[in-house]
């Protein structure tokens, strides 16, 4: 009898839930960057264990929302926590520790405030929930064990794990544990599948990761890439075409960089990858637009699956 099911990471921004789901499937579904808020809609990668088929459920960080695209990546992560036969919550170790200590840095305090809410969210849930302390690598055992003991104590979970993402330390106990809490049944998708992302959605992804990891401060969470044509050529190659948009003129000034720099670099890292993802040639060609209300278009949120009335 096989087995197969939902593991929903769930998490504060900048936890490592995308590192962690792309570590477990043993391929990069999922972008991932230095900076909160990349993931913006839940993306599933296959993981398998023995006879165990375990679809991941990535999501985005859960924060404090301001906006509406906040709002919708928000109540997609809780919704993807709600449908799943396992729930992971994973927590920064390195973050929650650092916004204990006497000034510490507003990015570490606000994680440890998000990570507060969240268990108190999954209280609320009821729902027995498997703890990933994350980012173990260079930190003092002590201070570890303290800090699982402190967050095992609210209640929130059944099973704590340490881990790291990055290095993989505890990830393997973690898969065996998951591939025992999956039901019983056929798995879901075929044995070679890793990710059901359509590649046009991947395609905007990995240059959206280009965009986050080369232009820093607060572009990211003003920008958005929509592919806009993916065609196959005859001699087997991919032309693709995809729209940055950003939110002010200034903005494009910054993507395009001096004489059109940057977002030569963006593309041409994109399209690397992509040629390597996708397996064949890729032509890649960037245009930028400014469009101030693209976080308010319907169309957008029903595209990657989020709720634009929430
Ligand atoms: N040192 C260390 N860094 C890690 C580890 N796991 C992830 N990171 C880093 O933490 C940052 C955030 O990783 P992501 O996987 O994008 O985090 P996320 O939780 O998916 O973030 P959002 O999508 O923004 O919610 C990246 O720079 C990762 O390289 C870890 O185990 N150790
Ligand atoms: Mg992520």
């Amino acid at each position: 009898m096989t087995k197969a099911g939902f593991a929903a990471v769930i998490g504060a921004p900048n936890a490592g839930k995308s590192t962690l789901t792309n570590r477990l499937v043993g391929a990069k579904v999922s972008i991932v960057t230095q900076k909160v808020q990349t993931t913006r809609f839940p993306v599933r990668g296959v993981a398998i264990e023995g006879d165990v088929q375990i679809v991941l459920v990535d999501t985005p960080g859960i924060f404090a929302p301001r906006r509406r695209l906040d709002r919708a990546m928000v109540r997609s992560a809780w919704g993807g926590a709600a449908d799943a036969d396992a729930v992971v919550h994973m927590v920064d170790a390195q973050a929650e520790l650092a916004a204990a200590e006497p000034g510490a840095k507003s990015a570490d305090r606000r994680s440890a405030t998000d990570v507060a809410t969240i268990v108190e969210g999954l209280k609320a849930a009821g729902s027995q929930v498997i703890l990933a302390l994350n980012k173990i690598d260079g930190m003092k055992r002590e201070r570890l064990l303290a800090l699982a003991k402190a967050l095992f104590d609210s209640g929130a979970y059944s099973e704590v794990f340490m881990i790291s993402a990055a290095d993989g330390a505890g990830v393997d106990d973690l898969k065996h544990r998951l591939a025992e809490l999956m039901p019983e049944g056929p798995w879901l998708y075929p044995a070679d599948q890793t990710a059901d992302l359509p590649a046009r959605l991947l395609a905007a992804e990995i240059t959206r990761e280009k965009i986050y990891l080369r232009v820093h401060e607060e572009l990211p969470y003003a920008a958005a890439v929509e592919t806009t044509a993916f065609e196959e050529r005859a001699d087997g190659s991919l032309r693709i075409e995809q729209m940055v948009y950003v939110e002010r003129e200034g903005q494009r000034a910054i993507v395009l960089g001096h004489k059109g720099q940057t977002l030569k670099w963006i593309g041409q890292k994109s399209r690397e990858e992509l040629a390597e993802l996708l397996d064949r040639p890729v032509h890649l060609f960037l245009h930028v637009k400014v469009d101030d209300r693209w976080a308010d278009k319907r169309e957008f949120y029903g595209d990657v699956g989020l709720d634009f009335d929430v």
